[in-house]
């Protein structure tokens, strides 16, 4: 008997495919891509009701990786920036819980500004996505889940070695 796969179930079909190469993978159904390359605007479910609003990420309907990592950026003071890097294997998806900030995206060829002050909308990055967080609310609250636990080695924090792995990569 047939029956439709479950969200966890096609995310175990589709996302070794991502792994492999992350620069040709499918956008997930319930993704949107911004200009920017290997970034995406993704909804997440809210259950309204009189005691107010619950926000889920779920794996494979939100949340197109295993999430391994979660770290949060709060109490930013007024006037700091955060960010200046891209990953070279990390796939993230942020959020902001409370507040607001700008996150600037860069791949390499287009630059795009997202303000994030909606709690059900996330950014999910692939691998190679250069990304400044700046003009932090004061009192934000922004959410980080990540692929894969802390690893320094993964983090190219200049923009020079960024583009010499974007020409290696052949992207
Ligand atoms: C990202 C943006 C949005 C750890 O020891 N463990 C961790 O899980 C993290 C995230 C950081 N660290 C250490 C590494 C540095 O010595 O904490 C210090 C500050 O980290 P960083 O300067 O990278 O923080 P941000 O806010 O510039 O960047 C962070 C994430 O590192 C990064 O992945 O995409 O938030």
């Amino acid at each position: 008997m047939r029956r439709d796969l479950s969200p966890a179930e096609l995310f175990d079909r589709e996302y070794p495919a991502a792994r492999k190469a992350p620069h040709l993978a499918p956008v997930p159904s319930y993704a949107r891509p911004l200009d920017v390359r290997r970034a995406m605007e993704v909804d997440l479910s809210v259950i309204r009701d009189q005691r107010g609003d619950l926000v889920v990420a779920e794996l494979g309907k939100h949340l197109p990786f295993v999430a391994r990592r979660m770290y949060s950026l709060v109490r930013v003071p007024e006037g700091e920036a955060r960010g200046g890097h891209a990953h070279k294997e990390l796939e993230q998806l942020l959020f902001v819980l409370h507040g607001a900030l700008d996150l600037v995206l860069d791949d390499g060829v287009t630059q795009q500004r997202v303000r994030l002050d909606d709690p059900e909308k996330a950014i999910y990055l692939r691998p190679m996505v250069w990304r400044e967080l700046e003009h932090f609310a004061p009192g934000t609250v922004c959410v980080v889940l990540a692929s894969e636990v802390y690893d320094e080695s993964d983090y190219l924090r200049s923009y020079d070695a960024y583009r010499d792995e974007l020409a290696a990569l052949g992207w």
